[in-house]
C-alpha cells in the first residue's frame, strides 16, 4: 500500500487531473500553472519550513529568496492577463476550470508583479517578523540586561494551570506579553505593505483579500461574526459569572464585580478558560505518556474510521516536540501543519508535552494533514488541494477532538478520571476549554481588532488600547494593570504576526464543527450528540473523507447543505450546550452577568 492509499472502504477510482470538457485553451494554460506553481509552491514550504524549525539568518534568507521566486511568478504579468481574461469570457469554461481561475487571480493578488518592490518588501519583511517572533526569548529574570531565567511558552503554560499565587500568575502571565514591544513596528510596517499589496488589484485592504477566498465582502463576514457572538452571548455571560465565583474561590478573593483579571484564566489570551470544571479534566493520565504516543493516539482516531495510516515520511520529517534547550535551536512556538508539496510530503510542527492541552492540539493538527491527505487524488488540481473553505479545514480535527473528549471512548482507552463523570461538567469542560469561551475571542476581539488594523488602517499609537477595548467589551476581561502603548499584547499572538486578517476562520470552524458533529451523531451513529462514540465507525469516517477529498472543488455552501442537511449557523452549537444553560441560570441564581 501506498503512503496514503485509502483503506478499502474509502477507496476512490483514479481519474485524469484535467475536466475532459471546457475550452482546451483554458486548459493548457491551467496544467502549465498547476504544473509550475506546484514546484515553486514545494521549493517555498521547504524553505519557510527550515526557517521556522531552525531560526537562523541563512534559513530566513532563503525563505525570502524562494517565497520572492514563487510570488514573481503567481503575480506576473502573464497570470494575471490570462486569468482575467479567462474569468470574463465565461463561456464554455468548465465549473472546476473557473474554480481553479478563481484561485489563480486570488494568489495573484498576494504579489501584484505590477509593483515588484511593493511585493519584495512584504516578503522580506514577513519572514523577518516571523523570525523576530519564533526567536524571541521570552525572561522571567534578568541581570545587568542579561536573561538569567529564560522561559518556554510551554512552561508559562503549565504555570497558569496550577498556580494559585497570583503574584507568580502576574509575573508570568506579564512576561507571556514581552515580545509585543519587539514586534509593534514591524507589524505596523507589514501592514501597511500587505495593504499595499492588495490594492493593487482592487481589494479595499489585506483583510479584504483574505476574506474574498469564501466569496464573501466583508460587511458579510463582520456580520455573520457579529450575529455568532450574539447567538452566544447569552451562554457566555452565565459561564462568565460562574467562572468569576470559581476563581474568586481558588484565589481566595472577592469576585470581581465585572470584568475578570487577565491573569486569573490560564490561557495568556483568556481564548479559553481550562482547568475550571470538576472531575472532567485528566491531565494526569497524560503525565506518564511519551509525547510520540500523544501524536499515535489521534492518528488512531482517523484509523479506527477507515482512514490510512500516516506515511512513513510525516514521521520522519515532521518536528513534533519541544527541542533539547542545550541545542540552542528556535523553532516556532505554535502547532501548525504543513502539505509541502501539495501530494504526499505531509507534516506537523508541535512543541508536544504529555497533557491534555497538547492532545486536544494533536488531534487538530491531524485533522489539516487528513484533509491533505485526502485531496491529493488526481480528482482534484493542485490549486483546488486546499478545504472547502479554510473553516472547512480548521474544523475537522476539532470536530475529532471533541469526538475524542467523549466518556466511552476515555474509557476504552483507560484515560478517563476515576468514577462516572458528571455530564454536566463534562459539558462545561467543553464550553470552558476550546467552545463557548473561545468565540468572543475568535469572532469578536482578533476579528474585529484585524478589521480595523487593515480596513481602518488603525495608527500604531492605538493598537494596545483598541485591543483592549476589544478584549473589555467582548471577552469581559481586563489587565492587572494598565497596557499602555509601550507594549503590544495583540502582536503576542501568532496569527496576528504570520496568518494575518484569518482568525475568524477558526470562529466559523466551530460553528461547521457542531453542525458536522450534530449530523454525524443522529444521522449516521444514531446516537445522543452529548453521548456518542465514533470511534472504529468506518461510515462516519466515509462521510467525513468524501467531504475531505473534494477539497475545493466544489462551493462550501453547497457542500455545507448536502452534507448537513442545513445552511451554516449556530443552531448545533446552540442547542447542544442548552443543558448547560439550564443548569447555569439555576446555579447562578438568576444573578445578573453583563460586566458591560
Ligand atoms: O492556531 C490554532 C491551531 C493551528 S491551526 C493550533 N488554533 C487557534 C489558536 O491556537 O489560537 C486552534 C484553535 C484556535
Ligand atoms: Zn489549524
Amino acid at each position: 500500500m501506498t503512503a496514503c492509499a485509502p483503506t478499502d472502504a474509502l477507496r476512490q477510482e483514479p481519474v485524469k487531473a484535467s475536466t475532459s470538457t471546457g475550452r482546451s485553451d483554458v486548459q493548457e494554460f491551467l496544467q502549465m500553472y498547476n504544473e509550475i506553481d506546484q514546484r515553486l509552491f514545494t521549493v517555498s514550504s521547504q524553505a519557510n519550513w527550515l526557517a521556522v524549525t531552525d531560526v537562523n539568518e541563512e534559513h530566513t534568507g532563503g525563505r525570502i529568496g524562494a517565497d520572492r521566486a514563487l510570488g514573481a511568478f503567481r503575480g506576473s504579468r502573464y497570470v494575471i492577463d490570462k486569468a482575467k481574461t479567462f474569468l470574463d469570457s465565461r463561456d464554455g469554461i468548465s465549473d472546476t476550470d473557473f474554480r481553479q481561475l478563481d484561485n489563480v487571480l486570488l494568489a495573484a493578488a498576494e504579489s501584484p508583479g505590477t509593483i515588484p518592490d511593493v511585493v519584495a518588501a512584504r516578503i522580506e519583511s514577513e519572514a523577518r517578523l516571523a523570525a523576530a517572533m519564533d526567536s524571541f526569548e521570552f525572561c522571567l529574570e534578568r541581570r545587568q540586561e542579561k536573561c538569567t531565567k529564560p522561559v518556554t511558552p510551554n512552561a508559562i503554560d503549565e504555570e497558569l494551570l496550577k498556580s494559585s499565587d497570583l503574584d507568580e500568575r502576574r509575573r508570568y502571565w506579564e512576561t507571556s506579553k514581552q515580545s509585543g514591544p519587539a514586534l509593534k513596528r514591524g507589524l505596523a510596517q507589514l501592514r501597511d505593505l500587505r495593504n499595499r499589496v492588495a490594492g493593487e488589484l482592487g481589494y479595499s485592504s489585506y483583510f479584504h483579500l483574505q476574506v474574498a477566498g469564501y466569496g464573501m465582502t466583508v460587511a458579510e463576514m463582520m456580520q455573520l461574526m457579529d450575529k455568532t457572538v450574539e447567538d452566544l452571548t447569552p451562554l457566555y455571560e452565565q459561564l462568565h459569572l460562574w467562572t468569576r465565583r470559581k476563581l474568586a474561590e481558588r484565589y481566595k478573593q472577592a469576585a470581581p464585580a465585572k470584568r475578570i483579571p487577565a491573569h486569573w484564566v490560564a490561557n495568556r489570551w483568556a481564548q479559553s478558560f481550562p482547568g475550571l470544571a470538576q472531575g472532567a479534566e485528566n491531565d494526569e493520565a497524560f503525565r506518564n505518556k511519551q509525547p510520540e504516543w500523544i501524536v499515535k493516539q489521534a492518528e488512531r482516531f482517523y484509523t479506527s474510521m477507515g482512514m490510512p495510516a500516516l506515511p512513513k515520511s510525516f514521521w520522519e520529517r515532521s518536528d513534533l516536540y519541544q527541542p533539547d534547550p542545550k541545542l540552542k535551536r528556535h523553532k516556532n512556538a505554535h502547532a501548525s501543519a504543513w502539505h509541502i508539496d501539495r501530494d504526499k510530503d505531509v507534516r506537523s510542527l508541535m512543541n508536544i508535552i504529555p497533557n491534555a492541552s497538547w492532545f486536544e492540539t494533536a488531534h487538530h493538527e491531524l485533522g489539516h494533514v487528513y484533509y491533505f491527505m485526502a485531496y491529493s487524488n488526481p480528482k482534484v488540481p493542485p490549486v483546488l488541494r486546499e478545504g472547502a473553505n479554510r473553516a472547512f479545514h480548521e474544523a475537522i480535527g476539532d470536530l475529532i477532538g471533541a469526538a475524542a473528549r467523549q466518556e466511552p471512548y476515555l474509557r476504552a482507552m483507560n484515560l478517563a478520571p476515576a468514577g462516572k463523570t458528571d455530564p454536566i461538567q463534562k459539558l462545561l469542560a467543553e464550553a470552558l476549554d476550546n467552545a463557548i469561551i473561545f468565540m468572543p475571542f475568535a469572532a469578536g476581539t482578533m476579528t474585529h481588532f484585524e478589521h480595523d488594523l487593515y480596513e481602518k488602517k488603525l495608527p500604531v499609537d492605538r493598537f494596545n488600547q483598541r485591543w483592549w477595548d476589544y478584549v473589555g467589551r467582548y471577552q469581559g476581561v481586563e489587565p492587572p494593570a494598565a497596557r499602555g502603548e509601550e507594549f503590544c499584547d495583540a502582536c503576542t499572538k501568532t496569527h496576528i504576526i504570520d496568518d494575518a486578517a484569518q482568525y475568524y476562520d477558526y470562529a466559523m470552524a466551530s460553528l461547521i464543527r457542531y453542525q458536522m458533529h450534530d449530523h454525524i451523531a443522529r444521522k449516521i451513529l444514531k446516537q445522543d450528540p452529548r453521548d456518542c462514540n465514533y470511534f472504529g465507525d468506518k461510515e462516519t469516517g466515509k462521510w467525513l473523507w468524501e467531504i475531505l477529498s473534494l477539497g475545493s472543488t466544489r462551493d462550501w455552501r453547497q457542500v455545507m447543505k448536502e452534507k448537513t442537511g442545513e445552511d451554516l449557523g449556530s443552531r448545533a452549537m446552540v442547542a447542544y450546550f442548552q443543558p448547560l444553560m439550564d443548569f447555569l441560570v439555576k446555579e447562578n441564581g438568576g444573578q445578573s452577568a453583563s460586566w458591560r
